[in-house]
């Protein structure tokens, strides 16, 4: 080993590690430059890795077509009793499922080295901060941890020889036998996948996949999973959603935290620049926030990563200027196009497409190419503190007072562009029935609508039921100083399959009206799902939208909604006697009002 560990509980694990994996070599991270680069040398060496001529200290990666998202199928919350992982989670015995994964673990890393990473959710050294060791056998992972967490050795000294640290156990799942030539992105098969979550023990287990959250466990694992089952016991919050300051003209800031499922929009509002004079915009989080209450009796919201590992289809100058610029240079890609001059694409980048480019497959493609150049789950990897909108308090240890929760989702029909929860345990409903279409951040069929509450069905660590029970108790809590709650749906589209709402940056129009909202400013008018914008209540100034469009996003149709109730019942249903008393209430009030 190249650093010596002190920490008791951290030997111990990399000796039982060492002796189940078998790797050949175990390395210490530390989270330096110098160890990021020669990660990166590795990779290019072994052909993993294209570094790009046209971005400065940038490369891309190709995966296996096989290994190009999260498996939500292969996901499991393993607690003792399979109602503590609930209906939504996949169960499997503590016991059993670790003889399954020991099975799959020995040897798995045999003719590759071991990496240990140190690494902090949340600033280094801060009280809300949760410590976390990864132990992974791929480079590529170390070095994305660089960008998403807080790889350093100041970690280890932190933990000195007692602290308690989440071991986060990964492996690509492809033993390299000797003398065998790796191929670039080597992984298990689908059926060999497992991401393995213990919360009673604190402790994740991921197997077979190299990307994103199968394998960067300091993120959907540990700072959603089982950091929302630590929250839950010490009364806080760890939500899927971003965090952004909105300042309005008048100097006011408001702190909103918005939910929406993955691929849904979190990155593109967190980074928005507003289309509305005089607003200002700054990024916290894109992605998770943990939220406590302070002192004064409000919600205070830290972002636990230090990078974004964001959707890079969609994303351009016109779309998300201010990610575009996060980009330019320092960044890993993975699974787009790549140029002849040395550069990225995807589909969205540009208004005119290359006329060649290397497809995420490694393939030849052209403007006639049937297949996508990009996968459409397509990432870049990238710090935070590259964004040039990210707000000065991002890394503030106190967090920022949230003022408004946002939730949302992908609807082509039905749901309105932004309705107003009338108060907590209506938002709390809000929350809980939140639907939206499935996407390719997950493998699996894309467009299937399905219920995803809070945008955290593939999040959260425990019974859902019991999830909803702690937004209600964290409402209590907050009395008068709880955030006023919205939903929000950019994605309604028109009978010929076009968007209504322009969306980006004119999504400040909606963030301008919530605000009002706050201020007691706006006007709002009563509808059976909630509170809408009265006529003109919107600023659509300088917007060039038909005022049929603007009618059909407001429009909340008693037919369309009346047919969501029975879904909304059964959705409700699997939860059995976990289902709070206070969300059947909610669900019987909207039955009334639909009349
Ligand atoms: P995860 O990283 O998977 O959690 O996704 P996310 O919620 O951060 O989604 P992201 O902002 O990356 O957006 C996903 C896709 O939706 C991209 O292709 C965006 O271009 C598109 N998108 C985001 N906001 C809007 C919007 O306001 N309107 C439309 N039409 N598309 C949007
Ligand atoms: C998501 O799927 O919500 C993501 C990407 O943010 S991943 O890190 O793969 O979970
Ligand atoms: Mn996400």
């Amino acid at each position: 080993m190249n650093i010596e560990v002190k920490n008791r509980k951290l030997n111990a694990w990399i000796s039982e590690v060492v002796a189940m994996c078998r790797p050949d070599a175990v390395y210490i991270c530390d989270g330096s430059k110098k160890e990021y680069d020669s990660m990166m040398e590795k990779l290019v060496a072994a052909g993993s890795g294209i570094p790009l001529e046209k971005r400065a200290g940038s490369y891309l990666f190709r995966s296996d077509p096989s290994d190009v998202a999260r498996v939500e199928d292969r996901t499991y919350i393993s607690t003792s009793a399979q109602d503590e992982a609930g209906p939504t989670n996949n169960w499997l015995d503590p016991a059993s499922l670790k003889e399954t994964m020991k099975g799959f673990y020995k040897d798995c890393m045999k003719g590759r080295t071991m990496y240990v990473i140190p690494f902090s959710m949340g600033p280094i050294g801060s009280p809300i901060s949760k410590i976390g060791v990864e132990i992974t056998d791929s480079p590529y992972v170390v070095a994305n941890m660089h960008i998403m967490t807080r790889v350093s050795s100041k970690v280890l000294e932190l933990l000195g020889a007692e602290n308690d640290f989440i071991p986060c156990l990964h492996s690509i799942g492809a033993p390299l036998e000797s003398g065998r030539k790796d191929v670039p992105w080597p992984c298990a098969p689908i059926e060999q996948k497992y991401i393995s979550h213990f919360p009673e023990e604190n402790l994740i287990w991921s197997y077979g996949s190299g990307y994103g959250g199968n394998a960067l466990l300091g993120k959907k694992c540990l700072a959603l999973r089982i950091a929302s089952v630590m929250a839950r016991r010490e009364g806080w919050l760890a939500e899927h959603m971003l965090i952004l300051r909105l300042t309005n003209p008048e100097g006011r800031q408001y702190h909103i935290a918005a939910a929406f499922p993955s691929a849904c929009g979190k990155t593109n509002l967190a980074m928005m620049q507003p289309s509305l004079k005089g607003w200002k915009c700054e990024c916290i989080g894109d992605d998770i926030a943990w939220m406590k209450i302070g002192e004064d009796g409000r919600l205070h919201a830290i972002n636990p990563e230090s990078g974004f590992f964001g959707v890079a289809p969609g994303t351009s100058y016109d779309t998300n200027p201010m990610a575009m610029d996060t980009i330019r240079d320092n960044v890993i890609f993975t699974n787009c196009a790549l140029t002849d001059d040395g550069d990225v694409w995807w589909e969205g980048m540009t208004d005119e497409l290359p006329a060649h480019l290397i497809d995420w497959k490694g393939r030849d493609w052209t403007p006639e190419s049937k297949a996508e150049a990009a996968h459409p789950n397509a990432r870049f990897t990238a710090h935070a503190s590259r964004c040039p909108v990210i707000c000065k308090d991002w890394e503030n240890p106190a967090g920022v007072p949230i003022d408004i929760f946002i939730f949302g989702g992908r609807r082509s029909s039905v749901v309105p562009l932004v309705y107003e929860a009338f108060n907590w345990d209506h938002g709390v409903f809000l929350g809980a029935t939140a639907a939206s279409e499935t996407t390719s951040a997950n493998i699996g069929a894309v467009g299937n609508l399905r219920r995803d509450p809070f945008a955290m069905k593939p999040f959260c660590g425990y019974n859902m039921g019991d999830y909803f029970q702690h937004w209600l108790n964290m409402g209590d809590r907050l009395g008068n100083k709880a955030p006023r709650i919205f939903y929000v749906n950019w994605f309604r589209k028109s009978d010929e399959g076009k968007f209504l709402w322009p969306g980006f940056s004119d999504n400040s129009r909606v963030l301008k009206w919530i605000c009002e909202r706050v201020e007691e400013k706006a006007g709002a008018q009563k509808s059976a799902i909630g509170l809408l914008p009265l006529d003109g209540a919107l600023d659509l100034s300088g917007l060039n939208i038909p005022s049929e469009n603007m009618k059909e996003l407001l429009q909340v149709d008693p037919v369309e909604w009346k047919a969501e109730v029975p879904d909304i019942k059964a959705h409700f249903d699997i939860f059995g006697d976990r289902l709070p008393e206070r969300l059947v209430v909610q669900l019987q009030e909207l039955r009334k009002r639909l009349g």
